[in-house]
């Protein structure tokens, strides 16, 4: 007996208690394993009331994210049937590459309540706080080259916006190449980690962290200008497994559609989220830094601009900053 089928079962009798001995009898066990598996579920956080006495009330399940839960009505085929979760990890970007070393499938899942070393691009840190957030990453094997690999972080940029807009019925906006923002704020951040060989890609990793239940003041100072989070959009507490079920499903779906279509349907629905185009940017590239106004998404995923002295200029791979009438940075680098 696993505690899964113990909890199928206490969420089953729908706020009534349950005996011991039901329970028991239902799964072919004694009641002294019951009594074990219900201490052992309240050490995990679940609050259980009663005891073999009285028998088993269940009232609620804590807001972690245990595999086990994940995975209930998760309405993927290959997405998070592996998932590895961690109460602190340093970054899950780097056990998933571990993972895809050793083999591990498309699909695989290794999430965090808590990163000590969560990091961005370019060697940027990545503020990850215990059970505020949802600090995910997923192992994919893409059947594409390694140029491709700008086009999947867009892809995936789509499927988390997707995902925020339908939790929570507030649209995002995409800041090229794959920042969500809310009025110019941050709220979620795609981390691309690739491993290939002679132009093979042996496996990606996609990190993604989104900012879920962190107050104002929960943000170092630093962050407070550029960063939200959907409790402070929302005014309310959310629970972070639906989040995370529907960002596998919609991550599932979209890469499905990029691998046998290829990126043309992603990119329209880009376009349809994004916040960067018809501004005019602050480019970082390299070493090299440039003004100009971003005018389209190319065909491979890279940002148009044109420059002052009207020419056309095409950013693979570079940091945008919008600029405010003015000439003001917006959301900052
Ligand atoms: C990103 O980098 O936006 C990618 C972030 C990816 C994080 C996930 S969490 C799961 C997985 N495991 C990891 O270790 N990483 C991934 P970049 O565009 O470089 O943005 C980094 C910048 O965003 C920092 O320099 C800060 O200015 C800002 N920042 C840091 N933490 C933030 C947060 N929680 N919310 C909003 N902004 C943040």
């Amino acid at each position: 007996m696993g505690k899964e089928e113990i909890l199928a079962i206490l969420e089953g009798s729908q706020g009534c208690y349950i005996s011991g001995e039901e329970i028991s009898v239902k799964l072919g066990v004694s009641r002294s394993a019951v009594w074990k598996q219900i201490r052992h579920l309240r050490d995990l956080g679940y609050k259980i009331t009663g005891s073999p006495r009285t028998g088993y009330l269940f009232e609620d399940a804590p807001d972690l994210l245990y595999p086990w839960e994940i995975r209930k009505g998760l309405e993927t085929l290959r997405f998070g049937k592996q998932i590895f979760h961690f109460r602190q990890v340093g970054s899950t970007n780097q056990v998933a590459q571990d993972l895809g070393r050793k083999g591990y499938p498309e699909g695989t899942v290794v999430v965090a309540e808590e990163q000590t070393a969560g990091r961005g691009r370019w060697q940027r840190a990545w503020f990850s706080p215990p059970e505020l957030g949802i600090w995910l990453s997923l192992i994919l094997r893409p059947p594409v080259a390694p140029s491709q690999v700008p086009q999947i972080t867009l892809v995936a940029g789509v499927a988390c916006a997707r995902a925020l807009h339908a939790e929570l019925g507030l649209k995002p906006g995409i800041k090229w190449p794959n920042d969500l923002v809310f009025n110019g704020k941050k709220v979620c951040g795609i981390l691309a980690e690739l491993e290939a060989a002679a132009e093979q890609i042996n496996y990606l990793v996609l990190g993604i962290g989104i900012n879920v239940n962190q107050e104002r003041e929960d943000f170092p100072p630093d962050l407070r200008e550029t960063a939200t989070s959907l409790r402070i959009l929302t005014g309310s507490r959310l629970r972070r497994i639906p989040i995370v079920r529907r960002l596998l499903a919609l991550l599932e779906e979209e890469y499905d559609l990029f691998c046998c279509s290829g990126f043309a349907g992603a990119r329209e629905r880009w376009l349809a989220y994004q916040v960067t185009l018809g501004k005019r940017v602050r480019v970082h590239e390299g070493k090299e830094e440039f003004f100009g106004e971003a005018v389209d998404l190319d065909l491979d995923g890279s940002l148009l601009l044109r420059m002052p002295d009207g020419t056309m200029r095409r950013c693979a791979a570079g940091e945008v900053a919008l600029c405010r009438e003015g000439g003001q940075q917006e959301g900052g680098f």
